[in-house]
């Protein structure tokens, strides 16, 4: 066993996980966050709510990954986004939440390539060539997303309902937890 494996067979705590992250390969995080299978109550920690959106919760943000725990009000949707040219991984924690996935056409209208149900413990996988998606929580209850990006992300492209266009949104932070974060 090479010590990347030993790393991935051994994520028991979130210390592992950014352990194995910090000290692994891009190409090892797909294997690492599929190895991860936490207790809920250890998202508890990270948790904040509001009725105005989803919040985005911190729990890592370094030059080479951010790792954030997104918590949903019943109802609560993103409006139509890239991931400003990384990768993204969403693993479902609690929850059952509809994925939809766009891709523009030829004369610029946006299609829909893909909807599918992802519910707890479920992984998806998003890329900019993949086009762009959004995320709803469609449970009748509060939910919880856990959100690798890498690198991580500080602006992405989405799409205003009421112009009719794509504009650039800098993303925020709700909570940051005591591992830090290096944005500005
Ligand atoms: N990308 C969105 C965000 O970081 C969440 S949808 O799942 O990737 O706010
Ligand atoms: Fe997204």
């Amino acid at each position: 066993m090479n010590s990347n494996e030993q790393n991935t067979n051994t994520i028991q705590s979130l210390g592992d996980l950014v352990t194995a992250l910090s000290e692994g390969e891009r190409t090892k995080y797909d294997h690492i966050i599929r190895s991860t299978n936490l207790p809920k109550s250890i998202y508890q920690n990270y948790c904040s709510w509001s009725s105005d959106s989803y919040t985005r919760n911190c729990i890592v943000d370094n030059d080479k990954f951010e790792l954030i725990l997104l918590c949903w009000e019943e109802g609560q949707i993103t409006p139509i986004h890239d991931h400003g040219g990384e990768e993204c991984w969403v693993k479902i924690i609690e929850g059952e939440f509809r994925e939809t996935i766009y891709q523009e056409n030829e004369i610029g209208e946006l299609a829909v390539v893909k909807s599918a149900v992802a519910n707890t413990n479920d992984i998806t996988y998003m890329i900019d060539f993949m086009g762009f998606h959004s995320l709803e929580n469609l449970s009748n209850k509060r939910s919880m997303s856990l959100h690798l990006y890498a690198k991580p992300i500080r602006s992405c492209k989405l799409f205003d309902e009421v112009s009719g266009k794509f504009i650039n949104k800098d993303l925020v932070y709700n909570t940051v937890s005591e591992f830090g974060t290096n944005k500005k």
